[in-house]
């Protein structure tokens, strides 16, 4: 049975957009009905469907209320769009404010229309601290027909912090390996002047405190110390000076690229080495998968989800959240033994391809929808 499914995200830069949106095109290529309902259009969305169709939120800004009501304009739209063209499902991503809405959008519409919400990290990891907050997160978990989490985690984490009982699924993101996949991008690297001989480390974040983007810096300046390298940082956000700063008080402003967001990411890890991910928060860290599929080796903290994307001393390896030392001597140990960095790279592959290949966890989503609808 083909379905008509509503999807809600925040459409930006950053992995639940991302995770959305293709989620929503994949299922589009298996015949279901996409309506994004969303406050912008989603950056990813960049080719015509005939079957996935855009739904904008508008919120008007009355000088009566001192803030625009988003959260209202959203169930609002989706409430309209549910019941114009007769949706099954809402999938939103995130608990706050999305599922709220969902939930409000179906006490509008009555009828049958099913909830299910997927928890990507931050509406638990920092809003399930905020005593404010926590009673309506749980509120929108336990109300919604199925949950899911990214990873086995961000999942306990929920239990934890929120005390709920409700059965939360494990669905791991995905990359799609049409996208992502090593391309043969030589010519990026004389583009950026980045001799033959010299190692590609990459980062990609949204240069959040919980990055720790400057542990990636000082890793590789103490690299810089054993061999020619280059580090490719690409993204934006609250940090982005503190780390430019940082790049020239270590005196490695012409080994540092500053990129900044980029669309074509595929192709810089194409040209990459190495990727490191050394955050403090991180329920999955979608961009290590994205480097797999590129076979990248990728060195990660063990810091949330991130011990259940990266197989320590196999696609990479797993270091302490800080420890920058230990970090640059594994990152060192990769980079000088071809042979062991070409395995890693290797198994890289077969990792994203075996445990996070698209058609299983589309299948998986389907699956879910099928068993509330089924209820
Ligand atoms: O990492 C961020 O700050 C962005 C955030 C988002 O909403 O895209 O990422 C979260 O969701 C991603 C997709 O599921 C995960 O890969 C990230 O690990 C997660 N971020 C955090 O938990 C901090």
């Amino acid at each position: 049975m083909k379905l008509k499914i509503g999807i809600t995200c925040y459409p930006t830069v950053g992995g639940s957009g991302i995770i959305a949106t293709e989620l929503g095109k994949l299922l589009a290529e298996r015949g279901h009905e996409i309506h994004f309902i969303t406050s912008g259009v989603p950056f990813r969305l960049d080719k015509v469907y005939s079957n996935i169709f855009y739904h904008q939120v508008e919120v008007n800004n009355y000088s009566v209320f001192q803030y625009p009501p988003y959260d209202l304009s959203l169930a609002n739209k989706m409430a309209e769009v549910a019941k114009r063209v007769n949706l099954d499902i809402l999938h939103v991503h995130y608990a706050i404010p999305h599922a709220i809405c969902a939930y409000l959008a179906k006490e509008m519409v009555g009828g049958d229309l099913k909830i299910v919400t997927t928890l990507h990290g931050t509406d638990i990891t920092v809003l399930g601290y905020d005593q404010s907050l926590s009673e309506m997160i749980r509120f929108g978990i336990e109300k919604s027909d199925a949950v899911t989490a990214v990873s086995v985690d961000l999942i306990k984490q929920t239990e934890q912090l929120l005390h709920t009982t409700k059965h939360i699924e494990p669905v791991y993101n995905f990359v799609d390996n049409r996208v992502y996949f090593k391309k043969d991008c030589g010519c990026l690297k004389q583009e950026y002047n980045i001799a033959d001989h010299e190692k590609v480390i990459i980062h990609v974040s949204n240069f959040r405190s919980v990055k720790r983007v400057p542990d990636v810096v000082r890793s590789f300046a103490k690299i810089l110390d054993h061999m020619d390298a280059k580090l490719l940082l690409l993204g934006d956000g609250p940090e982005y000076s503190k780390v430019c700063q940082l790049v020239k008080e270590l005196g490695i402003r012409d080994k540092v690229l500053l990129l900044g967001n980029q669309k074509h990411v595929a192709d810089f890890l194409s040209i990459s080495d190495l990727m490191m991910l050394l955050s403090e928060k991180e329920s999955f860290g979608l961009v290590l998968l994205e480097a797999m599929a590129c076979q990248v080796p990728v060195i990660g903290t063990n810091a949330g989800g991130i011990p259940e994307v990266i197989t320590n001393a196999e696609t990479g390896y797993i270091c302490d959240i800080g420890d920058v030392d230990m970090i640059a001597a594994r990152a060192i140990e990769i980079l000088s033994n071809s042979e062991l960095h070409a395995e890693m790279a290797q198994k890289s592959l077969q990792r994203a391809t075996e445990s996070f290949g698209q058609d299983t966890v589309i299948s998986k989503y389907e699956d879910i929808y099928y068993t509330v609808l089924a209820r």
